[in-house]
């Protein structure tokens, strides 16, 4: 039996599913309501939709191969024609933070590639200003105690994300950073100085991007764009 929060991400999944049309290139994204959506991806492929995925981690790609999603990458396709994602905290301009799962570098490539990003989530996930959970930052491995530093000076405080015990690595080999602010009033300016350090690959502020967020929740879904 699932929670009443689980419910709301299958619905929230699903109901992405439908603006999924024959011959398009999909970009999958990360996360447990990703796992909705590709689930009812794999019934369209096996009734015949002829879809190809770009996927944005490890587990999604396995995903896609349990439920039999062919899959393509950047080498092959130049172009995406939706990408469907989740996110842990979503604004009232649709803007995001993402990276709780750890995939954000390769999320934001599939996303950005995307001409039509949806972005899947419960209710609990509508901010009225980002900041409340901590963001992401992923960072190259070697100095990260200096990266660290540097970005406590823009004004929080970053814990190295980790793992049963160890410090936890990213499908591309980094280190991230959990980095709590007080709020994020201008979410664009603090990914630009964040980018602007040495040793930071990329954040978790994905800034206009985002087109229409489905969101679920007790009266089934609602449409934010
Ligand atoms: C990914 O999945 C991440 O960017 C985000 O951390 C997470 C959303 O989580 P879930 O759908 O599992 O609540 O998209």
């Amino acid at each position: 039996m699932l929670k009443e929060i689980d419910t709301y991400k299958k619905i929230s999944g699903e109901r992405a599913a439908e603006f999924i049309e024959d011959g398009m290139i999909i970009g999958l994204g990360s996360g447990s309501t990703v796992y909705w959506m590709m689930k009812r991806l794999g019934d369209l492929v096996a009734k015949g939709f002829k879809i190809q995925g770009v996927p944005s981690s490890n587990r999604t790609e396995r995903w896609a191969e349990e439920f039999g999603i062919p899959l393509t990458d950047f080498g092959s396709v130049q172009s995406i024609d939706l990408a469907i994602d989740g996110a842990d905290e979503i604004d009232n301009r649709l803007n995001l933070i993402k990276g709780g799962g750890g995939s954000l570098v390769r999320e934001k490539i599939v996303d950005a590639l995307a001409d039509k990003l949806i972005i899947i989530a419960d209710e609990s996930k509508m901010v009225t200003t980002l900041g409340n959970f901590p963001l992401p930052v992923e960072v190259v491995p070697f100095g990260w105690e200096v990266t660290a530093r540097n970005i406590t000076q823009l004004g929080c405080t970053p814990t190295i994300r980790q793992k049963n015990g160890e410090i936890f690595v990213s499908d591309n080999g980094n280190y991230i950073l959990d980095c709590q602010f007080s709020d994020i009033s201008n979410p664009k300016q603090l990914h630009s100085s964040l980018k602007s350090l040495v040793g930071v690959v990329e954040t978790g502020l994905f800034i206009d991007m985002a087109e229409l967020v489905i969101v679920g929740c007790n009266e089934g879904v609602s449409i934010v764009k």
